[in-house]
């Protein structure tokens, strides 16, 4: 039986998330579960390695590879973990050279041809949805096809780099099996979201759409799984019942980009678990032009505690520029109706956009302490590829393409007219105006009371909020 290793790639919980790295997620690495799912089942021997939530280095992991001795090795690379991804398989190459390198994931989805060129030991790329491409790939691999008959690939021929034709998304999310939990070692007590994610243990988090029918210059969404599809909700129930009864999970956060685009399938989501009385608190990300006030109430009645919502800025003319096709009233008008309804809101938030001044991101500052929100989030304005503003960036300021910086901490990109120390001392300055306010410190004590286990994970982003505050 030919054997597969997915790994998520060694990267530190500083390089990931900075001065945040005490409130960051050991989040379940959903693509490469799904991935290894699938392989799983067409009777690959398949191993799940998780370096980056181990905290394995790089020689600890290519030891590991080499000890388990796949044929083909799977990485999911996001940007800045593709540097670390190719040094690791030069080294691992030196030593075997026979195990097949893929690499996929949201870096590789957006600029595939730079990155084939860059790193030789990279085999193939695949861009996109994975889990038909992998099937097909190694297939082709085992049976000695050209890889010319695989749709959804960038791979190397000779001297030559050859891109194959891309691969319709699959229509029915459907046919993919749930996810093979045991492929992760102790799902249930060892992962969890990020500190502001849960308030139950064990928690967990799933993705039960893919895309984007935005079309935001930041973001790279529509590069890996083009508009807006979702598995339905006979699907999400069954994984829903799957983690409540034979894992023990209390507490799920989905990720999806936009949770409640799809009202009816939220609404039979809601009704399952009331009519089943299920014992479950969930919370969930959207855009924030959704929803109202009857469907909040709805899924706060079915134990949703707290939306995500990405609001990115509280100045309307960056707004526009970024595309985001959303007003600061109807922002205004969810984040209230939210909280009418008794859900937590919590709003991310982005700083040094393109054409940002000090008078923009003052307005950000005063927005979001304006509106009733409960937590909030900031990363600063970072051109990915893949999105449009990584090709533009350079008319709107200074833009540092190190890939392995861009973590959406470090200010990459430095708009025209700012600095990065004016940056940063806004950043501090709104981190700490907006939780040192009564109103944020007795709504953390509510949590604490209701759910007396979330002093722990409070006092972790306690300290997370104090070293981004008060840390050089
Ligand atoms: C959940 C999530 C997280 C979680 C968990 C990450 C994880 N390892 O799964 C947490 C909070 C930890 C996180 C952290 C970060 N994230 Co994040 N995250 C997401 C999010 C919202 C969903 C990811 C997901 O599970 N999708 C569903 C699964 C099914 O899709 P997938 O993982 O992409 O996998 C599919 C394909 O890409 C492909 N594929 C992926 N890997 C491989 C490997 C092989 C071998 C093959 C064949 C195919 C393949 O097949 C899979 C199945 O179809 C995405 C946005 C999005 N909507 O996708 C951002 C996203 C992936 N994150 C992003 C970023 C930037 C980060 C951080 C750098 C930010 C930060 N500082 O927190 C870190 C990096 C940490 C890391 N090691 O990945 C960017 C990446 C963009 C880029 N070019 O780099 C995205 C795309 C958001 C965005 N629009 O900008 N993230």
């Amino acid at each position: 039986m030919k054997k597969i290793i997915f790994l998520n790639p060694p990267l530190t919980l500083k390089e990931r998330s900075g001065n945040l790295s005490a409130a960051a997620a050991r989040a379940i690495p959903y693509g490469l579960l799904s991935l290894a799912t699938v392989t799983k089942n067409a009777g690959y021997e398949t191993t799940l390695l998780d370096a980056t939530n181990h905290g394995y280095s790089c020689e600890e992991t290519i030891e590991l590879i080499l000890k388990a001795n796949p044929d083909y090795l799977g990485i999911s690379t996001v940007t800045l973990s593709i540097h670390t991804s190719a040094a690791l398989t030069e080294e691992l190459k030196k030593k075997n050279k026979d195990i097949k390198v893929i690499v996929g994931g949201a870096h590789i989805s957006s600029a595939a041809d730079e990155t084939m060129k860059l790193f030789p030991s990279f085999d193939v790329g695949v861009i996109g949805e994975g889990e038909e491409t992998i099937l097909e790939l190694l297939a082709a691999f085992d049976q000695n096809k050209p890889l010319s008959t695989v749709r959804g690939i960038i791979y190397k021929d000779g001297p030559n780099i050859v891109k194959t034709d891309r691969r319709p998304f699959i229509k029915n999310l459907d046919v993919l099996p749930l996810p093979a939990w045991d492929l992760l070692h102790d799902m249930t007590n060892f992962y969890r979201p990020s500190a502001p994610s849960y308030v139950r243990l064990p928690a967990t988090t799933i993705v039960t759409s893919r895309g984007c029918p935005g079309n935001c210059i930041f973001c790279n969404s529509k590069a890996i799984f083009g508009g807006l599809r979702c598995f339905s909700a006979d699907y999400v129930i069954r994984l829903i019942q799957d983690l409540t009864a034979n894992h023990g999970i209390k507490d799920i956060s989905i990720y999806d980009d936009n949770f409640i685009f799809f009202r009816e399938r939220v609404e039979r989501i809601c009704h399952f678990i009331i009519e089943n009385k299920i014992d479950l608190t969930w919370s969930c990300y959207s855009r924030v032009d959704q929803g109202d006030t009857e469907l909040f109430k709805l899924m706060k009645r079915a134990g949703c505690w707290q939306i995500s919502y990405g609001i990115e800025s509280g100045s309307q003319k960056i707004l526009n520029l970024i595309r985001k096709n959303v007003t600061l009233e109807r922002i205004e008008s969810t984040i209230r109706a939210t909280k009418k309804a008794g859900l937590r809101t919590r709003g991310f938030f982005i700083i040094g956009h393109f054409d940002e001044t000090e008078g923009t991101i003052q307005e950000t500052i005063s927005f979001m302490k304006k509106i009733p929100l409960d937590d909030f989030h900031f990363t600063t304005f970072t051109p990915l590829p893949g999105t449009e503003a990584y090709h533009i960036a350079d008319t709107y300021g200074t833009f540092d393409r190190t890939w392995s910086k861009l973590n959406l901490q470090y200010p990459a990109f430095i708009p025209k007219g700012l600095t990065p120390e004016i940056i940063e001392t806004y950043s501090k300055k709104a981190y700490f105006s907006f939780y040192f306010r009564p109103r944020i410190i007795a709504s953390y004590i509510g949590i604490v009371f209701k759910y007396p286990e979330n002093m722990k994970r409070l006092l972790n982003g306690l300290k997370a909020l104090l070293l981004r505050i008060f840390s050089q």
